[in-house]
């Protein structure tokens, strides 16, 4: 996938749109999702220019994918997850990927809709 700069993921990154920060390191930023489905609703995204989950898994480097899945535990730790939580990355158009930056879902704080997606 060609990625595109100006989507809404890499403006939040760039500084150009606010977002509601939980916590970031060199590699991840994970903010509050401005459309919730759940008490809990997390994006934690790459800091890199990858706008898939394929692309991520195949171009980052291992530094890249420890940070960002430290990222994703960070805030599995520190957010109200202790009765379970749900991760999710939409890809692409079947996937109904909106951004196209990759990102992880993470929906806590209620019992989720076993067919509810993110
Ligand atoms: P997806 O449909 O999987 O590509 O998820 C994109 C999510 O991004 C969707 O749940 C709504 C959220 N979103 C869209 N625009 C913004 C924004 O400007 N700020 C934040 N925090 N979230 C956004």
């Amino acid at each position: 996938m060609k990625y595109d700069d100006n989507n809404i993921f890499a403006r939040i990154l760039r500084g150009d749109l606010p977002c509601q920060k939980i916590s970031e390191n060199e590699y991840y930023l994970a903010f509050h999702d401005l459309y919730p489905r759940a008490p809990v609703h997390v994006l934690i995204i790459p800091k890199g220019p990858y706008g898939d989950a394929f692309d991520f898994h195949n171009q980052a480097t291992p530094d890249e994918i420890v940070g960002l899945y430290k990222g994703v535990n960070s805030v599995i730790e520190n957010l109200e997850t202790s009765e379970g939580y749900r991760l999710i990355s939409n890809t692409g158009h079947h996937g109904g990927q909106e951004v196209p930056h990759y990102h992880i879902h993470l929906l806590a704080g209620q019992k989720l809709n076993k067919h509810s997606i993110a």
